[in-house]
């Protein structure tokens, strides 16, 4: 018999909005996790955990060591300082530090006891495939895309040896040194057999679209992604606009490929913090509306670093359907934050948007950014239905169930699948 679509009562409201969110599988669209194929690069383990540059960066507020002597310490005394300073001596109510101990106390772990070599122990009886599986299935997250850089010696190495894909791993082409470093980066096109020049001529472009063709097929780039600083502009004289013209996003459009924009980065603001030293800044988003509206068949995955940029960003992508905000991106990415922001997007754009993305560096982050995500959004949701039965409109379970499904990767996709989204209206 087929299954009547209830309306859901205010009483029963929250319980179920909870239990779909909770248990609806997430495709997450930005990471820095590896197909278990590249080994050691798929980062996983407690000193992982503890010495992620977020936890890194906030332990230095706390200590009295120099930098170069936390540097030269082994991981595993790193990871042992930062649990003493963050967690022991001081309560770990940061959202990273607190995304340890949900990570651990769903992995089934007492973190009451607060007993690091216990934990360690555990760890040690942990085969990593087993560990894949269980990370992914209690994140419940089915798809999630890697950051993939042809830039990087250690991991282009596995792609050209070759590898049986975990279909759950998929690829995304990162190009920050093509568009942010030209010409530093041609050497590395040249040294592929890409015959590249410094001057941005017919010949060096072809060849970086056919290096950008080869990459994309190679690892069957889902969308190619460049992270910008605040002070990004477009169009301007800089090699990075005849670059995005001439090469990236009509490759991107020839293979109906989203580009997506991480816009407001400063890089090393601190070197002496290394991966925990970029910082921050309000972007020029005239940037990316420049982008869009030159650009109105091509498709572009935005996120904004700033606080501050995210109200412009929600009314430009009602000003352009080929803009899709995606993600509460890295210093954005806290409770307080991450719901102000996606309660804006909903109220400004409705269900066509990613809200979140976990941006997990190692492994087991997963469970609590998509926990801790699902917290915020149940809240978000159940308020938003709450409104609507005021006005006589009360959702049903399968409602509930397709908008969940949206916001969690079928929005997205939809995006990234549907051809050339839109038109601009002729002038
Ligand atoms: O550029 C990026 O993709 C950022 O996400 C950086 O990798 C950053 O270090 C990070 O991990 N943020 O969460
Ligand atoms: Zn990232």
């Amino acid at each position: 018999m087929e299954q009547v679509d209830q309306a859901v009562s205010s009483a029963n409201l929250p319980d179920r909005v909870n239990a779909i969110v909770a248990q609806t599988a997430v495709f997450d669209i930005h990471t820095h996790l590896y197909d278990p194929a590249f080994g050691a690069l798929l980062l996983h383990g407690i000193d992982e955990l503890l010495t992620y540059h977020y936890l890194t960066a906030e332990m230095f507020r706390h200590t009295d060591l120099s930098y170069g002597a936390f540097w030269k310490l082994p991981r595993s005394e790193q990871a042992d300082h930062i649990w003493r300073r963050l967690f022991v001596d001081h309560s770990p109510v940061s959202e990273a530090c607190r995304g340890v101990l949900t990570t651990l106390n769903l992995l089934g772990l007492d973190t009451g006891k607060r007993e690091l070599p216990a934990i360690r122990k555990w760890y040690a009886e942990q085969p990593t495939e087993a560990l894949v599986d269980r990370c992914l299935n209690l994140a419940r997250v089915e798809h999630l895309c890697m950051t993939n850089s042809p830039f990087d010696l250690e991991e282009r190495r596995v792609w050209t040896r070759g590898f049986h894909r975990d279909e759950r791993f998929v690829g995304s082409l990162r190009i920050d040194p093509l568009i942010l470093e030209w010409p530093q980066a041609g050497s590395h096109l040249s040294e592929d057999g890409y015959q590249v020049g410094d001057v941005l001529d017919e010949t060096t472009i072809r060849n970086i679209r056919r290096f950008l063709e080869d990459w994309s097929d190679r690892i069957n780039a889902r969308y190619l992604m460049v992270s910008l600083p605040p002070d990004f502009a477009y169009p301007d004289q800089a090699a990075s606009t005849k670059l995005l013209d001439r090469a990236v996003i009509p490759h991107c459009q020839e293979n109906d490929l989203p580009l997506a924009l991480m816009i407001g980065v400063k890089r090393a603001v601190n070197p002496a913090l290394r991966l925990a030293g970029d910082g921050m800044g309000r972007a020029d988003l005239n940037a990316l509306e420049n982008l869009c509206a030159s650009h109105p068949q091509a498709k572009f995955l935005c996120t904004a670093l700033s606080k501050e940029n995210q109200h412009e960003l929600c009314v430009l992508a009602r000003k352009f359907p080929n803009l899709h905000p995606f993600g509460c991106w890295w210093f954005t990415n806290t409770p307080s934050t991450a719901k102000e922001i996606t309660k804006m997007r909903l109220e400004l754009i409705g269900l066509s948007v990613t809200p979140q993305h976990s941006d997990a560096r190692i492994l087991e982050q997963l469970i609590y950014k998509w926990t801790h995500f699902r917290e915020v959004l149940t809240g978000i949701l159940s308020e938003k239905y709450a409104d609507l039965a005021r006005t006589g409109w009360v959702v049903t379970d399968a409602e509930i169930q397709r908008d969940t499904t949206e916001l969690f990767g079928t929005a997205f996709e939809h995006f990234c699948d549907t051809p050339g989204p839109c038109v601009l209206p002729a002038a």
